[in-house]
């Protein structure tokens, strides 16, 4: 007997969330081990345990709507589909990466699909998205921006003033607060006064919801109503997910300032891929065996990624003064 799918997405596409969702996870534990053994130059921020945020948002998005991201940008990237290999060599800061190298890990941008950065300046892709957003109401082709930032970014002026003219301009704007629980080691309620984003953007006339962030599905049905909502032209409104962060603030991070048993409560309870595939699994519409298959294959895929980053050359003393302008 046939099972009934009972998610509003096929099979085929739940096998691609799933996929997607893993790439990231394993994509940011290779840099871990590869950052610890000192082979990335720079600074890492990762984004494992917020995988479901990013494929939920993003599975609503085409090319032509444009994300601002923000330091933890690399799940934003995977999720939107800037090409894995480039970004592995970008982070490496090799030649033939996304941004030739010269970005690194808070710089990857890739505008052909709607990328238009991950940045180190908290609350950047504010204004940042308001203007490919006013861009796209004048195309009139029902694009739509979206805008990543923290719990500790969400109290920088510039999300608070792109807010106030989303509002006013009536943008397709959604404002995604990716709450984690802490901005570097300072816990969300110390810094900011408020319980609620939604009461926030209510003060600026957006609508708001929150949503566990770390249920695929939650994120997803909520992610789809302010998307279609901004297509419409019924304008901006903000996103609250909340989620945990895997692992330290940046790479080499101590993280002293959480609780006892704290990391391993959010591993062994709050794995958003064990949840997705958990709910998969249990509606029996694909099998633990399909999700391993597709397990295998990501490791590989992440495998290939970092063989060719270490194989590829660095930027050259000439590559200094090119990409500097841009032809319109
Ligand atoms: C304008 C600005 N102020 C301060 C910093 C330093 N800084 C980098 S990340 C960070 C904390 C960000 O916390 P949050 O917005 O919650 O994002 P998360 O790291 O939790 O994803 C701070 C203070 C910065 N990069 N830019
Ligand atoms: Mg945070």
């Amino acid at each position: 007997m046939q099972v009934q799918n009972p998610f509003p997405l096929s099979r085929d596409e739940l096998l691609t969330v799933y996929r997607q969702m893993r790439t990231i996870r394993e994509f940011e534990e290779r840099l871990h081990i590869d950052f610890g053994r000192g082979d990335i130059p720079g600074f890492v921020h990762l984004y494992a345990g917020e995988e479901a945020t990013a494929a939920g948002i993003m599975h609503h998005l085409n090319d032509g709507d444009r994300i601002a991201s923000t330091h933890r940008g690399h799940g934003h990237c995977i999720a939107k589909g800037v090409d894995v290999v480039g970004m592995m060599k970008e982070i490496y800061g090799k030649k033939g990466g996304s941004c030739n190298g010269k970005g690194g890990s808070m710089h990857i941008a890739d505008l052909s699909r709607g990328m238009m950065g991950a940045n180190g300046i908290l609350g950047a892709g504010g204004p940042l998205i308001c203007g490919a957003a006013l861009a796209a109401k004048y195309r009139n082709k029902g694009e739509v921006g979206i805008c990543f930032f923290g719990d500790g970014a969400s109290n920088q002026g510039t999300i608070l003033e792109s807010m106030n003219l989303a509002g006013v301009w009536n943008l397709p704007v959604i404002f995604v607060v990716e709450n984690n629980g802490y901005a570097e080691s300072t816990s969300r309620d110390y810094g900011t006064a408020v319980d609620s984003y939604v009461d926030r953007a209510a003060g600026f006339g957006l609508p708001g919801v929150t949503v566990d962030g770390t249920d695929f599905f939650a994120v997803h049905e909520a992610a789809g109503a302010v998307i279609k909502r901004a297509r419409e032209g019924g304008g901006p409104s903000l996103l609250e997910c909340k989620m945990v962060r895997y692992f330290g603030h940046f790479e080499g991070d101590a993280q002293t300032y959480r609780a006892p048993g704290e990391l391993d409560d959010i591993r062994a309870n709050h794995n958003c891929l064990k949840i997705l595939g958990d709910q998969l699994t249990a509606a029996g519409i694909i099998s633990q065996s399909e999700l391993t298959k597709i397990d295998e294959e990501v490791m590989v895929l992440i495998e290939h990624s970092v063989k060719e980053a270490k194989a590829a050359p660095f930027p050259t003393l000439a590559d200094l003064t090119t990409d500097v302008y841009i032809n319109y």
